[in-house]
């Protein structure tokens, strides 16, 4: 049987409207419309046949874009299959740091606030009011008016760092300590790292989203006394479990108010922020705080993955593992400069983010803070008619993981659909029109105008790029974020282990389902998986387990060395190396692709193997589909599926059938659930996939997925344990147990 995974070209849901679309075209709309492309693209054409051979090509950029994206990206240093492969412009040396004699975190600050002080930095919206609105179920949601973005200077936020950092060390936070931030995404969030930074306090992330058992895990492992918090994370979570981490002394809280915190257990002080930095700007305090300042290979961060299985394990990444991992980014994104403007959402303990955030400072230019709840004009905490974060900030650059896109996609196509005839018509035409011409390189400037401009204001209107990680981006998804944002989606592919660095796609590199090409700070190896039959001999393209080396790979598993000593290597020239666990494939132009996962492999009792990984993949792109996860076991002969169904897309199905009840009752149901599956199956045959992969019974679950529930990461990566345990009993029933 084959594992060609992912290549198979999957059926784009606007190529069913087209099909819908062929019986009712107007055809003066159609030649309409093909006559104003043709006129605009002829005027807007001549003039730049005219000055394009005045301007002289920069080195390295020289070319058309379809030029561009045949060059190779990357090769194989040696020229076997295996590779290992390197960026082009690195394949003589590895790159480690961008500005000459900035190996730390602390003093790439310090070089940033000292090249542009006075440039913003940091922005927070003021909070101008908040109510409670009662729904009619009578369920009650926090919304708010936000005002402006208020900004911090460079020079600002590295006083402000200075002073936290002295009164932490006033607070008797030893050098040799960890200190621990458990706090959402804020401002707050960054001038405390670089606090650490500045004072070689280790710094421990947990994600704010874990349960108890492993915040408690991970703050008794790493012995921490300090920790940094926000006053809705200590009261929903931390206080409940501060009996379980006897070491801690001190909390420091980001919010203002209040400023007493009674009530707390004998040995636990509460400060506020503001009282630690005034008490490190006293001069009697600064100066007995020498800095210590850390070196290259120290730790930096550990940071606890809540990983897809078990308890969280802390990955120990040094400074230089994050200025090679914020360098070979960097270098990527090296057409961003200080007019740019990035937006923070995703949670810091993240390491795309918190690397994100670092390139911005690499580059000078300013990060404006916001949440997931407050994003969009339509987030669930923004009042009805005041104004989202995009919208007010709106941004350059954005990091997403591709459950947003999805989300984004989804909820545009059925806008899409709501259309009358003739403005689908439209869209429709515009889409595909676009979509070849980005196909061949060019840009359409009309179309972008008349049609796209409206769902690019979704996000602010401004975007120059969009990165993603965290998990695969689905084809129909890139594409439609390329064609409706009108900008580019650096997909890229790292994990924690290698401090969020691997591969980024070029800017104008619109192929989809790749991760683009090695960073210059790492290459990459395929190493064979004979069970899986992924072969670097494979033809046409050299297939097997990637494998990541270089100075961004990180130290190992804090306090973990058995699980170190699996997952990471050594080489003979001493240069580490870490084994990601992912299969993947180079092609001839040097760019990787993830095509499964070696976790996700599971074997039928007939001896087929299935990636549920894959069959989630394909079966993700169905409209009914809001979410999937695939399961099979190695002593049943076919894959069973939990599924949570787009709503829309249910109730209109159950209307067709004339079945009634409300959304739960409707994934109860034993009709709703044969109908669903038929959907399924017929989108999954018609993604190619074989008969043995198709799930044969599924569950509809009337609940999203979301981290708070456990059942997902917080990168919305499936955690396939817990969605075992949680549907156990419907396991046993599809399996005809029960
Ligand atoms: C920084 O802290 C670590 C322990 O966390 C210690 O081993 C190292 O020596 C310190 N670095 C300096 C320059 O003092
Ligand atoms: C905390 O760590 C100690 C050892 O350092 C261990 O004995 C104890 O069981 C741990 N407690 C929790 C709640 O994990
Ligand atoms: C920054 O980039 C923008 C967009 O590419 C460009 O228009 C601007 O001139 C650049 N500014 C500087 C100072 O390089
Ligand atoms: C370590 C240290 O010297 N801490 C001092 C910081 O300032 C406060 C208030 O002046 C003193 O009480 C601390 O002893
Ligand atoms: C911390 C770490 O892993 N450092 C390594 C980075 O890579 C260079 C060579 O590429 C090694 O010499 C370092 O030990």
């Amino acid at each position: 049987h084959s594992h060609m995974v992912f290549q198979k070209p999957l059926t784009h849901p606007l190529t069913l409207f087209k099909m819908k679309l062929k019986e009712d075209l107007n055809p003066m709309l159609l030649l309409l419309f093909h006559l104003m492309v043709w006129i605009y693209t002829f005027i807007t054409f001549l003039p730049y046949y005219l000055f394009s051979w005045v301007s002289e090509p920069v080195g390295g950029f020289c070319g058309t874009e379809e030029e561009r994206a045949k060059r190779a990206k990357s090769i194989s240093v040696l020229g076997c299959p295996e590779g290992p492969y390197r960026a082009v412009s690195a394949t003589k040396r590895l790159v480690t740091s961008m500005h000459p004699g900035v190996d730390t975190l602390d003093k790439l600050f310090e070089y940033a606030a000292m090249r542009s002080p006075h440039s913003k930095c940091l922005g927070t919206r003021e909070v101008i009011s908040e109510e409670d609105e009662h729904q009619s179920n009578g369920k009650v949601f926090k919304k708010v008016v936000l005002g402006e973005y208020c900004w911090r200077s460079y020079k600002e936020v590295h006083t402000a760092a200075y002073q936290l950092s002295s009164g932490l060390a006033a607070l008797e936070q030893q050098p040799k300590n960890n200190i621990a931030i458990f706090c959402e995404t804020r401002a707050e969030w960054f001038i405390a790292a670089q606090a650490c930074f500045m004072n070689n306090f280790t710094l421990v992330t947990l994600y704010s989203t874990l349960g108890g058992p492993a915040i408690a895990h991970g703050l008794n492992e790493t012995q921490v006394t300090h920790v940094i918090t926000s006053r809705e994370l200590l009261e929903t979570k931390l206080k409940a479990i501060l009996s379980e981490v006897p070491r801690l002394q001190h909390i420091i809280v980001v919010d203002d108010t209040p400023t007493s915190w009674p009530g707390y257990p004998h040995g636990i002080t509460v400060h506020n922020m503001a009282a630690v930095q005034k008490l490190g700007a006293k001069p009697e305090n600064e100066s007995c705080s020498k800095p210590l300042h850390p070196l290259p290979s120290d730790i930096a961060v550990i940071m606890y993955t809540s990983g897809s299985t078990g308890i969280p394990k802390g990955v120990m990444i040094s400074h230089s593992n994050m200025i090679a991992g914020i360098t070979g980014m960097a270098e990527r994104l090296s057409y961003l400069n200080e007019t740019d403007t990035y937006i923070a959402y995703l949670p810091l303990a993240h390491v795309l983010e918190l690397t994100a955030e670092h390139i911005v400072v690499s580059l000078g230019f300013k990060i404006g803070y916001s949440s997931p709840q407050t994003l969009v004009d339509q987030s669930t905490k923004i009042k009805t008619g005041s104004k989202g974060d995009t919208s007010v900030l709106q941004p350059t650059v954005m990091a997403a993981v591709p459950e947003i896109m999805d989300r984004i996609y989804k909820n545009v196509i059925t806008k899409v659909e709501e259309m009358n005839c003739v403005q689908r018509t439209l869209f429709i035409l515009a889409y595909n029109y676009k979509l070849k011409q980005l196909a061949k390189g060019y840009s359409t400037p009309l179309c972008d105008k008349l049609v796209f401009r409206k769902i690019r204001s979704l996000l602010g209107g401004q975007l120059r790029v969009l990165l993603s990680g965290g998990a695969p981006l689905s084809a129909s998804t890139q594409q439609f974020m390329n064609v409706c944002f009108c900008c580019p989606v650096g997909q890229g592919y790292g994990l924690t282990e290698t401090c969020g660095t691997g591969t980024l796609c070029e800017q104008w590199d619109y192929s989809t389902g790749r991760v683009g090409g090695p960073l210059v700070c790492c290459e990459i190896k395929l190493r064979d998986w004979v069970e899986g039959g992924y072969r670097s001999k494979d033809k046409p393209h050299p297939r097997g387990e990637i494998l990541i080396g270089g100075s961004n790979i990180s130290m190992g598993y804090f306090k973990n060395e058995a699980k170190s000593q699996e997952d990471f290597f050594v080489d003979e020239n001493s240069q580490r190396w870490f084994c990601t666990g992912d299969i993947g494939e180079f092609h001839k132009d040097g760019c990787l692709k993830i095509i499964d996962r070696k976790k996700d492999l599971v074997k039928l009792q007939a001896g087929e193997y299935v990636s549920l990984g894959k069959v989630e993949a394909m079966l993700k792109n169905c409209p009914l589909v809001d979410n999937i996860c695939a399961y099979a076991n190695s002593e049943e002969t076919y894959v069973i599926g939990f599924v949570v169904p787009n709503q829309k897309h249910l109730l209109a199905l159950a209307d067709q059938y004339s079945i009634r009840g409300s959304f739960e009752e409707l994934c109860n149901s034993k009709a709703m659930e044969e109908l669903v599956l038929k959907v399924i199956t017929g989108a999954a045959l018609a993604a190619q996939l074989e008969r043995f992969e198709i799930p044969r019974k599924i569950r509809l679950s009337p609940d999203p997925w979301t981290p708070e529930t456990g059942l997902v990461t917080d990168a919305f990566k499936l955690k396939r344990r817990e969605l075992k345990t949680h549907y156990q009993d419907d396991i046993e029933r599809m399996y005809g147990g029960k």
